[in-house]
């Protein structure tokens, strides 16, 4: 048996199958991680949904503010934007089957020594109390009111987290934090407006696993959705995306040894962007 973590797919179904291929990926025995966002901007998400859902136990996901983004435009909560590449899913006659798997994933996936994450994690959180956390977020994904939770989920206050936070404002903390997240200012407060390299930020603001003092350093975090940042392999980080959707490459590395593979993703560019 060996476990894969694999970076942000994005729609990108033909690098997924031959980084799968190149792994020697068997699903009877192997397991595949994903970090999130498997749709949007890339040419196949309705292949890459359908390819993780039938990999059944086989494959853990844990959800990215694209997947967010399509169940909300499924819903008729958000817009379809221009960039998106969505529709293929929405006119899928298995879609309402691939819509409620996708809603029934989860936030966080922690595993012995490795917790997987599709942004980031405050600082203050343990990595036991953001699996708690990411567990409110699911039971209302997942509970009869998740479309008025959707409706809400948009904005990005609070940026500060506090424990006494209640309702949808603490809810929406979580997921943008869980979804969202690559920087924080000194104070711990989300900046959820950078996007861009690290370095690049003002002086103020530092990778969120950068932060001093973060809780959740006593495991390994697997992440990805910063592609700008890259491929980033650190003691207590492995962030994977490696913008296999803007023509870079789609990662895998394997757990615990941290093997990496590469496969080039030239056909997939969505053009420049982030
Ligand atoms: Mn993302």
């Amino acid at each position: 048996m060996a476990l894969y973590a694999i970076g942000d797919l994005q729609g990108c179904l033909e690098p997924l199958e031959r980084l799968v291929e190149a792994v020697g990926f068997d699903p009877s025995r192997d397991r595949l991680w994903f970090v999130g966002d498997l749709v949007n901007r890339g040419p196949d998400s309705l292949g890459c949904l359908r390819f993780v859902k039938s990999l059944g136990e086989a494959a853990v996901t844990v959800l990215g503010n694209h997947d967010l983004h399509l169940l909300c435009v499924a819903e008729g909560i958000e817009r379809s934007r221009p960039r998106d590449t969505l529709d293929a899913v929405l006119a899928a006659p298995d879609r309402d089957e691939l819509l409620a798997w996708l809603r029934h994933r989860p936030l966080m996936h922690v595993e012995g020594a490795f917790a997987m994450v599709h942004a980031g994690l405050l600082p203050q959180w343990p990595v036991a109390r953001a699996r708690e956390l990411a567990g409110e977020v699911e039971t209302a994904l997942q509970g009869p009111g998740w479309r008025a939770f959707l409706s809400r989920l948009y904005g990005n206050e609070p940026a500060h987290w506090d424990d006494a936070l209640a309702g949808q404002e603490r809810l929406r903390a979580i997921v943008n934090a869980m979804t969202r997240l690559r920087v924080c200012r000194r104070d711990g407060a989300m900046d959820l407006a950078f996007k861009g390299e690290p370095g690049e930020h003002a002086g103020d603001r530092v990778a969120w696993f950068d932060m001093p003092h973060r809780a959740s350093a006593t495991h390994t975090l697997v992440c990805g959705h910063w592609s700008a940042l890259g491929l980033r392999v650190g003691e207590n980080v492995l962030s994977l995306d490696s913008g296999c959707v803007w023509g870079r490459q789609l990662t895998a590395a394997r757990l615990p040894d941290r093997h990496l593979w590469h496969v080039p993703c030239a056909g997939c560019g969505a053009g420049p962007g982030g």
